[in-house]
């Protein structure tokens, strides 16, 4: 069963990742001596690092679970209404180059098909983006079934990820930070098994295996990142170099999504490089960073599942102060958290 501690974690530590993250996204090599340079002065009030801005990963997951609230469940119309008027009242968030498109076709009055705007992206094949799944986190506190967390994820993001390598991405994301919630991760190996089971069935099906033979990807492409990341959790060692070569650090779910999970796991336990005092949600974030790239989205996911995990209560108050949106991702999590326990939310 969820704590309330948890899903406090999960959308505040979703929202950290973003903020501080922020920084390095697109630097194609982050020093570890530089993010730690950079989180130190988080924690010094006199150096006056301001507020960090977020950017479009909370502001779409801020809709999400407004839409998710407000509607007591998953409406298409509202969710899609929200992500359009978001974007227009601030285009400036760093939104993908593809999803501006869709964001502005969905304000239209006259569209009948919120879906079509992210069919018509990239001719027609849709965006294989993490931007469905970057903002996935509130769809697994509000959903205790586990086919709903999916179900529901997965038409989220279809509102502007047609692609399958794009949408599953948000599964699996939804997926990770669902598990986690219920404790999961006390238990790694299986909760990476889990995850195997289930995205087996997800990507089975005929649009997932059309696509993925159309982009020249593994039958089960998420599947086949996920044995990776088995592999890699065996290891006694293993490189940055090697984290990006076999799992990623970029803009497309494929290879990000996996990424995030990996840093969580990597960092259950304490690692040489990250500085003892460090909590888990600490090293999560830290770690991600390190591994530049898509920094901003990859430590938003991390932070999300880590913060399931750890809970609130182990994220450092200088960290919660200097970031956007913290309160509202607090309140937003403790109201799911409380439709999650009062009846099942319906389509
Ligand atoms: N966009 C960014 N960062 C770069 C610039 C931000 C900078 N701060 C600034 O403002 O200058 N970050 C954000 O975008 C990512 C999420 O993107 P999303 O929502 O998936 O967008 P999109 O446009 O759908 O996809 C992203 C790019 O992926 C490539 N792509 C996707 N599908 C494709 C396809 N079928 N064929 C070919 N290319 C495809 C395109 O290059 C898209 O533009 C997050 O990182 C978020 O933080
Ligand atoms: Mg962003
Ligand atoms: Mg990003």
């Amino acid at each position: 069963l969820m704590e309330v501690f948890s899903a406090w974690g999960a959308l505040v530590a979703g929202v950290l990742g973003d903020c501080i993250g922020g920084e390095f996204e697109g630097a194609e090599e982050v020093p570890m001596e530089s993010v730690l340079q950079h989180l130190s002065s988080l924690d010094d009030e006199t150096k006056g690092t301001g507020i960090l801005e977020y950017s479009d990963d909370t502001a779409m997951a801020r809709c999400v679970a407004q839409s998710l609230l407000t509607r007591t469940g998953f409406d298409e119309h509202d969710m899609a209404r929200r992500f359009a008027k978001e974007y227009s009242a601030s285009p400036h968030r760093g939104y993908g180059a593809g999803v501006i498109q869709v964001l502005k076709k969905l304000s239209s009055p006259q569209l009948n098909d919120v879906y079509q705007p992210a069919r018509d992206q990239f001719n027609g094949r849709g965006s294989f983006g993490n931007g469905g799944a970057m903002r996935a986190a509130p769809f697994a506190l509000a959903f205790p079934d586990l086919s709903d967390v999916k179900r529901f994820a997965h038409l989220g993001a279809m509102l502007t990820h047609s692609c399958s390598l794009g949408y599953n991405g948000a599964v699996l994301q939804a997926l990770a930070v669902h598990l986690s919630l219920q404790g999961a991760l006390d238990l790694p190996h299986q909760f990476i098994s889990r995850l195997i089971k289930e995205m087996e069935e997800v990507e089975g099906d005929e649009a997932a295996r059309n696509d993925a033979r159309i982009l020249k990807e593994a039958e089960k492409p998420f599947c086949e990142r996920l044995h990776r990341i088995r592999d890699l959790m065996d290891r006694s060692k293993v490189s940055i170099e090697e984290v990006i070569s076999e799992l990623g650090n970029g803009i497309a779910a494929l290879h990000s999504v996996p990424t995030a999970i990996f840093c969580v796991l990597h960092c259950l336990q304490p690692r040489e490089c990250l500085p003892e005092s460090y909590g888990g949600v600490e090293r999560t974030i830290a770690y991600s960073l390190a591994l530049g790239g898509d920094t901003d989205t990859i430590a938003c996911m991390a932070g999300a599942i880590a913060g399931a995990h750890y809970g609130i209560e182990t994220i450092p108050l200088s960290w919660i102060r200097c970031c956007e949106g913290v309160e509202d991702a607090d309140q937003y999590a403790e109201r799911l958290y409380k439709l999650y326990h009062q009846s099942p939310l319906g389509g």
